[in-house]
């Protein structure tokens, strides 16, 4: 088999996720399926660090706000354009909510773990970002999911998550709960044992490992 130049696609992904192309952006992720059938790949090794590297110029001011919105959407739209790929072997009869921490704005890695749960028969009901903690909680009532997951990217999120932790456990005190996003790098491990029984998985890889586990 052609062994694949991740290094390459992803950077000609950049390019044209830079250049506001999404048709150049949507042909380079599908012949990338092509070659490599992962969608979890695609996520791990082109988009997430694609995103990365727009998270870095941004910062560094050699792009604008604006090219980061646009390569963001674009990203995004590949992700939904992406979805009917999504054919598990076998559906499990369990549920996942999937949401942003309240106020936490950054959702593409959120829903990338949403895609996983599906992909491994799940059914992912995501909320995305900008869920208060008090509509979270009635969802999750309605709802009855077999695990809560939750993102958070900005540090200065994690005492929102806190309370939010506090707020779900004590409605739910059975429900197994699981974190991850890249503030975690920050938080210390005394920190974390303020978050009490949680699951912390730092990427899809490990994510798809912890569903096998519930997949029995
Ligand atoms: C796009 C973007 C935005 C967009 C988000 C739009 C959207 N629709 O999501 C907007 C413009 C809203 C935004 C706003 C801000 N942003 Co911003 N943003 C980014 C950017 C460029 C990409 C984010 C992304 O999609 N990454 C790709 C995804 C796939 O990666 P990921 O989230 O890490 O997810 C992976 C894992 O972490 C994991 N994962 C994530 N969540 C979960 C949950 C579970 C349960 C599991 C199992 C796994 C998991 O799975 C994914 C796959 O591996 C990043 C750069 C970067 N390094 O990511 C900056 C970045 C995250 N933003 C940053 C900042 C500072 C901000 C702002 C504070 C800027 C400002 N001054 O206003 C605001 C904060 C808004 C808020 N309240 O949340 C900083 C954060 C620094 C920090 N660590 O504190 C970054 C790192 C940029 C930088 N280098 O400075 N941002």
């Amino acid at each position: 088999m052609e062994t694949l130049k991740v290094d390459s696609i992803t950077n000609d992904f950049l390019q044209n996720l830079l250049k506001g192309n999404r048709s150049n952006c949507s042909l380079i992720a599908h012949n990338y399926l092509k070659k490599n059938p992962s969608i979890k790949d695609l996520y791990e090794e082109v988009f997430k660090v694609s995103l990365y590297e727009v998270g870095r110029l941004w910062e560094t001011n050699q792009i604008t706000v604006a090219t980061e919105h646009m390569a963001t959407a674009i990203t995004e739209g590949i992700l939904n354009e992406l979805f009917e790929q999504i054919t598990p072997k076998k559906k499990f009869n369990k549920r996942v909510v999937v949401a942003c921490v309240e106020n936490e704005q950054h959702q593409v890695g959120i829903k990338m773990v949403a895609d996983v749960f599906e992909m491994k028969g799940w059914e992912s009901l995501f909320l995305g970002a900008g869920i208060p903690t008090a509509e979270l909680i009635r969802f999750i009532r309605e709802s009855k999911p077999d695990v809560l997951a939750i993102s958070l990217s900005i540090y200065f999120n994690f005492t929102n998550l806190i309370k939010m932790l506090e707020l779900v456990r004590s409605d739910f005190s059975g429900l197994q709960i699981i974190v991850g996003g890249q503030a975690f790098s920050r938080v210390s491990n005394d920190a974390m044992q303020k978050l009490g029984n949680v699951v912390l998985l730092p990427d899809l890889y490990l994510l798809e490992k912890y569903i096998e586990t519930l997949n029995t």
